[in-house]
Order: structure tokens, then sequence, then C-alpha cells
């Protein structure tokens, strides 16, 4: 199960460095991390010592898949684990001290002020679906990957990336879940290699996972794959320091085994997917943890 999540986030609490991150909170971080999970069993990596809102994180990979990066197809899900971002640019800008939910609510009934305010720039979305080249043509590099999967399922340049440096500085956050990578095994099963250069191992690890995993699924069944190892790799894997007591209650917990997860139906493309063609069975987790957002 998810000893190895465990692992890491004991060893990030007990030997992590501390010192004063970007957003002011602090945090404790170690360089370079690897965990392996095998999808091969029909498992999937939502983790069993809290419970992980394993909905929201598919219902945001399905966004990211969209090409979108607005905010409010994703409020219109109820998924709400982007609006901080907007929301302090609009009340830095404005000076305005609404409150989420006002704010929220904004932007799903008004589409002028969503298109104003629930903007994050070029961020993944954008840049997997239409990253810009500098001949002004667009590349789907999610449709080449498909292609690439079910043409020449060997090929060693099977990924996809969000860290565009020329459009980094109009993005609200540039992308943490960087490159993925596939590799087929000769007997038909899809490996993922996540990079990730950042990771908030408390909040954002386990959403980012569940939405890895999720990728990974659809990615097989359109290339009529079966789901082999997610090998997830961590840059600065963090702890922010309002989130130490959490860590320690989650570490005394113990790990159940993780859920099954299956897809419903066969979609005809990459593009068809919903949240209710994804099936979990037999999560069992321990309550959830709650922890604030680090902006
Ligand atoms: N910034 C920081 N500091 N941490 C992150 O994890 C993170 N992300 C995304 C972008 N910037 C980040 C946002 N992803 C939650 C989960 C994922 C997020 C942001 C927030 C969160 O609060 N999860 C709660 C439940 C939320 C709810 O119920 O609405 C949880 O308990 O899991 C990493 O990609």
């Amino acid at each position: 199960p998810e000893y190895q999540y465990l692992d890491l986030l004991e060893q990030v609490l007990d030997r992590g460095d501390q010192r004063l991150d970007r957003t002011g909170v602090g945090t404790r971080s170690v360089f370079g991390a690897l965990v392996r999970f095998d999808l091969s069993d029909g498992t999937v990596p939502v983790l069993t010592t809290k419970r992980v809102y394993w909905k929201l994180a598919v219902k945001e990979m399905l966004w990211f898949l969209t090409g979108g990066t607005n905010i409010q197809p994703l409020l219109r899900e109820n998924v709400r684990i982007w609006t901080d971002w907007p929301l302090a640019a609009y009340r830095r800008a404005t000076g305005e001290d609404i409150s989420q939910e006002a704010f929220e609510r904004r932007i799903v009934e008004d589409d002028a002020f969503a298109a104003r305010w629930g903007e994050l720039g070029p961020v993944y979305g954008k840049q997997w679906r239409r990253w810009l080249g500098v001949d002004g043509a667009e590349h789907d590099q999610i449709a080449a990957l498909v292609k690439t999967l079910r043409e020449n399922p060997a090929s060693r340049r099977m990924l996809f990336h969000a860290w565009n440096v020329g459009e980094l500085a109009g993005m609200a956050l540039p992308p943490c879940h960087m490159v993925y990578q596939y590799h087929v095994t000769s007997d038909g099963r899809l490996n993922c290699l996540l990079y990730q250069r950042s990771a908030d191992l408390l909040l954002g690890a386990p959403f980012n996972f569940v939405g890895a995993a999720a990728l990974q699924l659809m990615l097989a069944q359109q290339a009529g794959l079966r789901p082999g190892e997610l090998v997830w790799v961590g840059g600065d894997v963090h702890l922010y320091l309002n989130h130490v007591e959490q860590a320690r209650e989650q570490l005394a917990r113990e790990p159940r085994p993780f859920p099954r997860m299956t897809l419903a139906r066969h979609a005809r493309s990459i593009d068809d997917y919903r949240i209710e063609d994804f099936v979990l069975e037999d999560y069992a987790p321990h309550p959830p943890i709650k922890a604030d957002v680090a902006v």
C-alpha cells in the first residue's frame, strides 16, 4: 500500500531542511525522492491513512485535458482547489475584502467576471493541448502522445511537458507536476513516470497521485494497453510547517489496501471521459485530515 509515501512523509518531517518559502509559511524540505505504485493489479494510489477526495482530483485532471485555464468550469463541478490564487489576485487588485464563497458565486454566475478574474494564465491545459511553437503553430501534446502510444509504443519520446519557459511569467503559478513520460512493456503494460519539481507532500501530492493514475487508466484504454507502474519523482518535496501536526496524526495511522479503479465504459477518445466513468471500489480510508493550503 502506501508505505513508500508514509516513509517519505516521515523523512521530510524528521530530517527535512527547515527554511522560509515563497508563501511565507515555511517548510521542511528534502530534495529528490522517488515513489513507485503498481497499478497492474487494478489498484490506484488513493491514500487510505486519510480520506482523499479522489473525485476532485479526477475532475481536475479532466479539466486539464479540456485545455482550459479558467476556474469557472472547475467551480461548476464544485472543485474549489484552484480558487485561492485568482481570489488573492482579485483582492490585491481591487482592495475589496470579498469572501471566497461570494467570489466563487460570481465566477460561476457572471461570465464576464469569470473571464476577467477566473483566468490562471497559460497553465497546464494550455501547454498540454495548445503549446505555441515559434512558427505560431499549436501543438497538442496529448493527441500526439495517444497517437504514438498506438503506433510506436517502443518510442522513448512519449512525454508531455508544461514548463514552457517563454510563458512562465503569465502563469498564476508555474507548473508543479511538469513532465509525464510513458513507457510500454513488451507484454502491453503502460508505465508512467511523473516528474514533479515541487510537491506539497501533505495536501498536493495525494491529489497528484490520483490525477496521474486516472490519466494512466485513460491513456491505457485509448491505446489498448493495461496499466503498469506509476513512478513519481519529486524535486523539492516539502511539508508546510502548518501541516506538521496533521503529518504526525497521519503517520500514527495504519495503512489499508489501496482501492481499485475501473473505467465504466470505453470512451471514444481521450476527450470523451466524464467523472461518471470512474468507478472506485473497496475504498475504506481513515477519516479526513483538515489542512490549509499555502497560497
Ligand atoms: N499550492 C500548494 N501550496 N499546495 C498544493 O498542493 C498546490 N497544488 C495546486 C496548486 N498549488 C498548490 C492546487 N491543488 C487542495 C488540494 C489540491 C490543491 C489545492 C488544495 C486541498 O485543499 N485539498 C483538501 C480538500 C479540499 C476540498 O475539500 O475542497 C484535502 O484535504 O485534500 C498542487 O497541485
